[in-house]
């Protein structure tokens, strides 16, 4: 297919070091089969392709995380949140992995699960970036959701509809069993966050976009700048030397390329904006971290192959896979 990617990263002391976390948890939302997610992508060849056709040197303990030990069997709401212990508990579990894999100076790819995961993974990139080069990180959210609900402003208690108002703070923590484990060495900063593909955004979430001054690029702009433009402004924002955790959410893409997941929006990214997106990005050399997140193949018989390849095909972009 292609050769290898010839980039130098810049906040990885080498080219080719790969570690993978695959979360098959599903108790950030209602819905079941997000879980499977990571055994498709590996199914479907994702591993080996990263292996083969990119070079990576892959460190992978071969099983999907379920954190079934983690997980408390009484989980009653709390502040409106739905199983707020369990989200807590393997957030908390998975941030330590990713920390540890980004520690060791690997780029980390998380194959989710639902979005609250990113809980866990940006915060240990953000520790471990901080305590490796002293750096703060920026955040590339591309969703067609803004996940930025507090508990109070969430309609649904979903705590995958949250997972940017923990990591920024604006939800705040307040026991221990609850995401009381976050702390500041865990956080993003709101100036450091970039959205891209939004369309479905709640009226409370608007506000506090509006209010914190959150760079984000809805659909709408895609449809007035095209997606080149928006990733110049994008990537301008962030500026050419902070390291990027992306954070992709598969149901940014039009559910045309990308039916089989939880809650689909109509009128996303096509799939070559979609992996336009990752490849820019990639181009950078800032890339440090990839969630892919919230591929449920059991919502879809005939579109689940079709989500799991559209899934496959973003990391590979963002891993410096290229058309020529
Ligand atoms: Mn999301």
């Amino acid at each position: 297919m292609t050769s290898a990617p010839t980039l130098q990263p810049k906040f990885l002391p080498t080219r080719n070091q790969l570690g993978v976390v695959a979360v098959g948890f599903s108790g950030g939302q209602c819905k079941p089969g997000v879980d499977a997610a990571p055994m498709a992508l590996i199914e479907a060849g994702l591993i080996d392709q990263l292996k083969e056709e990119l070079e990576f040197n892959v460190t992978y303990d071969g099983q999907v995380h379920a954190y079934t030990e983690a997980i408390p069997t009484e989980d009653p709401d709390y502040r409106n949140m739905k199983k707020p212990r369990a989200v807590s508990a393997v957030t908390n579990a998975l941030s330590q992995q990713v920390y540890e894999h980004s520690m060791a100076g690997r780029f980390v790819l998380t194959l989710g699960g639902d979005h609250s995961i990113a809980i866990g993974t940006i915060s240990g990139t953000a520790k471990a970036t901080r305590e490796r080069l002293g750096r703060d990180i920026a955040v590339i959210w591309v969703d067609a959701h803004a996940d930025i609900n507090t508990p109070e402003s969430s309609g649904s208690g979903n705590i995958h509809g949250m997972p940017v108002a923990f990591l920024t703070g604006l939800a705040k923590e307040d026991k221990e069993d609850t995401f009381g484990w976050l702390r500041d060495e865990h956080r993003i900063s709101v100036k450091k966050l970039v959205y891209i593909g939004l369309r479905d955004v709640d009226r409370g979430e608007k506000k506090i976009l509006r209010d914190n001054g959150i760079k984000a690029f809805s659909m709408h702009d895609i449809d007035r700048y095209g997606i080149g433009k928006v990733m110049d402004q994008a990537l301008g924002w962030i500026g050419s030397d902070t390291p990027i955790h992306l954070s992709f959410d598969i149901d940014a893409l039009d559910p045309q390329w990308a039916p089989s997941t939880g809650t689909a929006v109509r009128g996303g990214l096509t799939l070559r904006e979609g992996d336009f997106i990752a490849e820019c990005v990639a181009e950078t050399g800032s890339l440090i971290a990839l969630d892919l997140v919230e591929v449920n193949p059991s919502l879809e018989t005939e579109g689940a192959s079709e989500t799991v390849r559209a899934g496959c095909s973003i990391v590979r972009c963002a891993l410096g896979d290229t058309l020529l």
